[in-house]
């Protein structure tokens, strides 16, 4: 049965993948999985029909029959666990791979976010020039740490898995404010999996709402 997702109608980010929907279509491109799309706007996230698949009105969803879902991770995780390709076979070593999705989640992105929350609603505070140094230096502690562990590898655990789409997707967001470029081998990282065809096509995907153009992939 072909899911359906819901992606914002018009994404604030102009279709720079940087939407969390992007994690879920990169999840199903990687799992060679098609997909239906549903557009829902700002307003229509908070009606009750939205509000039935998701309780807090936010993108991303994910219905397949009866079953419907929210929260990315879990998401990602149910379309990993069903298909090839994104967890290993080897019981540790998958594991291992849920372990990266919750740290992506858990540990890597909240001062990712709340660098997002002070930038955009914070600013006018009288106290924004003091709290911003603090929130990038709590991210600056969590890069430096995940650039150890990750040294020269390709990979976070050998092969690429879920824990990497949702590590690289994270880290994706803080690309743009330049912190990233202080980890060459972050970069790196991120690099690989933007280069992974299925990443192109979910980016395509999302990008074709705003271009208007039929993506290719
Ligand atoms: N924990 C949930 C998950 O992982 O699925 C969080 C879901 C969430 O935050 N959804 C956001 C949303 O629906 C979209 S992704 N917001 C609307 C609302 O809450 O009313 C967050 C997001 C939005 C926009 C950009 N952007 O434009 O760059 C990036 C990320």
């Amino acid at each position: 049965m072909t899911p359906t997702i819901t992606v914002f109608e018009r994404s604030p980010d102009r279709g720079k993948g940087l939407a969390r929907d992007m994690r879920v279509r990169w999840a199903l491109e990687e799992a060679g999985q098609p997909y239906e799309v549903r557009l829902v706007s700002f307003a229509a996230m908070k009606e009750p029909a939205h509000r039935a698949r998701h309780p807090f009105g936010q993108i991303p969803t994910y219905e397949e029959g009866d079953l419907v879902l929210f929260e990315s991770g879990a998401i990602v995780l149910h379309i990993a666990e069903r298909h090839a390709g994104l967890l290993p076979e080897n019981a540790n070593a998958r594991a291992r791979a849920i372990t990266w999705m919750f740290a992506a989640l858990n540990t890597v992105e909240p001062p990712i976010l709340d660098l997002q929350t002070t930038k955009f609603a914070e600013a006018d505070k009288s106290w924004y020039q003091q709290r911003l140094p603090l929130v990038e230096a709590r991210i600056r502690d969590r890069l430096g740490e995940l650039a150890n562990r990750l040294g020269d590898a390709d990979w976070l655990d050998r092969a690429f898995s879920a824990g990497d789409l949702m590590m690289v997707a994270v880290l994706l967001r803080v690309k743009p404010s330049g912190m990233l470029d202080a980890y060459p081998n972050l970069s790196a990282y991120v690099a690989r999996g933007e280069a992974r065809p299925a990443y192109k096509r979910a980016f395509d995907a999302q990008l074709a709402l705003f271009t208007g153009k039929p993506s290719t992939g």
